[in-house]
């Protein structure tokens, strides 16, 4: 019977945030209304990715992002209707964006008390090949909406509400935590509905992938290599872990996150602060691990704790199954 009431009894995305809503009676809906246009974001690129190879979407914009990289149409116009619906939306005061230099200031009568930090399409070098990119938010909150600064954006990811990221991949898949566990949703294209279909994720306690670019091997520190020989050579009987590395954070991370394992994208001589950005790839991810039972280390100390001083900074980032990250702080600790 149960099999029969999981098939007609659908936990929509919106009825499973109303339903926590519920639990907090000082709640305005003001949170269900901000998600049901970030996942109008999702939907909406979801749809783009898949027509892609169709539509001609894909191909350069002939304009370069902050960071120099050049911009994929899709990066554009993702951002686009990420930014429009957000603002739209009348829930947010401030947005940073990957793809945009600086961060947008909502105009005052659009303003509500949410900040929303996002890469809306990561994992650019998989466009144009049909591996699987997604989208990566956090979400914090302003006391008053009518003073506004950045640094309410400046904020350690501990203080985040709302974490989550969308994975378009051989479905669609979207990953929210909102303080309280980590839920995944996948999306029925004939519904257009995001249905619960993994509950209450818990990251497993140890793992046997680990995923990292093994190319930057040369420029690593001393405890980043030996963690990576250690995955390879294990002297303590333990079987050797498997490598899986797609090079999309989203699909890196997802995989972690259900199989279990450690990614990590570290430090070298050429990048000192990794490559990875605090606010909307580090964080957002370090949020949903520790959510789910796992743990995110910047090389340093806890990720969650950083405070960011530039929205677009990079962290070295360690994240995923406790064990594994509790091996990797403890070659750190003995190299200090
Ligand atoms: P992007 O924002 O330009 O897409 O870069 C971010 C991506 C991540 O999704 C991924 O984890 C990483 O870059 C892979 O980098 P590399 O190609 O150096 O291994
Ligand atoms: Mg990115």
């Amino acid at each position: 019977h149960e099999a029969e009431a999981h098939r007609t009894d659908l936990m929509t995305i919106t009825r499973y945030v109303l339903n926590e809503q519920s639990r907090h009676p000082e709640s305005r809906g003001d949170f269900s209304i901000l998600l049901s246009h970030i996942v109008l974001g999702c939907k909406f690129v979801c749809s783009s990715v898949n027509k892609a190879g169709l539509a001609k979407l894909i191909g350069l914009a002939g304009e370069t992002n902050v960071q120099g990289e050049e911009q994929k149409k899709l990066d554009v116009l993702s951002n686009e209707v990420f930014v429009k619906a957000l603002i739209s939306s009348g829930r947010t005061c401030i947005l940073v964006s990957e793809e945009d230099e600086e961060a947008t200031f909502v105009d005052p009568p659009l303003r509500g008390r949410y900040c929303v930090v996002f890469d809306p399409l990561d994992g650019s070098s998989n466009i144009d090949c049909g591996v699987s990119i997604g989208t990566i938010f956090g979400v914090y909150m302003v006391k008053d909406k009518d003073d506004v600064t950045l640094d309410e954006v400046l904020q350690p990811g501990k203080n985040m509400l709302a974490a989550g990221y969308c994975m378009y991949g051989s479905s669609c898949t979207l990953v929210l935590s909102t303080g309280s566990g980590v839920n995944g949703f996948t999306l029925d294209p004939s519904l257009g509905e995001f249905i619960l279909t993994h509950p209450d994720i818990k990251i497993p306690k140890k793992g046997k992938i680990y995923s990292v670019n093994e190319g930057n091997a040369k420029n690593w520190d001393g405890p980043t290599t030996k963690y990576v020989e250690k995955c390879k050579f294990p002297n303590d009987g333990a079987s050797p872990k498997s490598l899986r590395y797609i090079g999309s954070m989203v699909a890196d991370v997802h995989r972690t996150l259900l199989y279990g394992g450690i990614f990590l994208y570290p430090a070298d001589k050429k990048s000192p602060n990794g490559k990875l950005r605090v606010l909307y790839e580090v964080f957002p991810m370090s949020f949903l691990m520790e959510q789910a039972g796992g743990q995110a280390f910047t090389g340093k100390q806890r990720a969650l704790d950083l405070v960011p001083t530039k929205i677009h900074q990079r962290s070295p980032i360690f994240l995923g199954s406790y064990d594994e990250v509790e091996e990797i702080k403890a070659l750190m600790e003995q190299n200090l």
